[in-house]
C-alpha cells in the first residue's frame, strides 16, 4: 500500500474540465473561431497562461502585449467562475467520495495536487474542503505540470517520500509530472491516451484499496 495518495482536481474529483473547456471556447469564439471538443485535451492540466498560448496557436493569433493577453485570460477566469459558481457536491465524480473514504479508513494521506487558482472555491462548492490533509494549487506553485514541482511540493507538504506516493490523474502532462517526480501513477480516463501511467480506471466506482498496491 501506498502512504500518500495526490488527486488532480480537474477531471479527477470534479469534472471541470468541461467548464474549462466551455470558457476557453467562449474566448475563442470572441476572438473569431472555433475549440472543438477534441482540441480540450490539449488544455487539460496545462497552467492557464500556457492554456492561453495554445489557444491562440489554435486561432493562429499572434498577440505580443503581454498586459492584452492578461485580460484575455482574466475574461476565460471570468466566464469560468460563473460555471463553477454554479456547482454543488453533485458534481463530484462518481465514486470519489466513498473511495476518499475508504483511504482515510486506512490511514492513507490524501492531498490535491492541481495547478488551478480556483482549487479552492472548488473545493468549498462542492463540499470538500475540510477533506484532504493537504492542498496545493496554482498558489503554491511556479512551474505547471508537466513539470513535477506540485506533486513534489504535496509529498513535502505531506511528509510521505515520492516513492510511497501515487497520483491520480486525468491529463497527459499530469501523468508525465507524477512520473517524472518518481510517484506511482493511476490515470482516470482513457488508456489510449494516459498509456504512461500504472494504471488506468474509467471512474473510481467500485474500485477498493487493491487499486493502490503496488
Ligand atoms: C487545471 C486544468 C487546466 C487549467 C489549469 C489552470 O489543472 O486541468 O485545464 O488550465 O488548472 O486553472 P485555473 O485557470 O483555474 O488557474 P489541474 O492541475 O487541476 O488538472
Ligand atoms: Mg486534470
Amino acid at each position: 500500500l501506498v502512504k500518500a495518495c495526490i488527486f488532480d482536481l480537474d477531471g479527477v474529483i470534479v469534472n471541470t474540465a468541461r467548464y474549462h473547456y466551455l470558457a476557453w471556447k467562449r474566448l475563442a469564439n470572441e476572438l473569431g473561431f472555433e475549440l472543438l471538443e477534441k482540441d480540450n485535451e490539449l488544455l487539460k492540466g496545462v497552467g492557464r497562461m500556457e492554456a492561453l498560448e495554445i489557444i491562440l496557436k489554435i486561432g493562429n493569433i499572434q498577440i505580443y502585449d503581454p498586459k492584452f493577453k492578461e485580460q484575455l485570460a482574466e475574461k476565460k477566469n471570468m466566464y469560468y467562475l460563473e460555471y463553477i459558481n454554479q456547482m454543488t457536491k453533485e458534481e463530484i465524480l462518481p465514486g470519489v467520495l466513498k473511495f476518499l473514504q475508504l483511504l482515510i479508513d486506512h490511514n492513507i494521506k490524501i492531498a490535491i495536487g492541481s495547478v488551478s487558482k480556483n482549487t479552492r472555491t472548488i473545493l468549498k462548492k462542492v463540499g470538500l474542503e475540510s477533506y484532504f490533509d493537504v492542498v496545493v494549487d496554482g498558489y503554491k506553485i511556479s512551474k505547471a505540470k508537466p513539470d513535477p514541482e506540485v506533486f513534489l511540493k504535496a509529498s513535502l507538504e505531506l511528509n510521505v517520500p515520492p516513492n510511497e506516493c501515487c497520483v491520480f490523474e486525468d491529463a497527459i502532462v499530469g501523468v508525465i509530472a507524477a512520473k517524472s517526480a518518481g510517484m506511482k501513477c493511476v490515470g482516470v480516463g482513457d488508456p489510449r491516451i494516459l498509456k504512461d501511467a500504472d494504471k488506468v480506471i474509467q471512474s473510481f466506482e467500485n474500485q477498493g484499496l487493491e487499486l493502490v498496491m503496488f
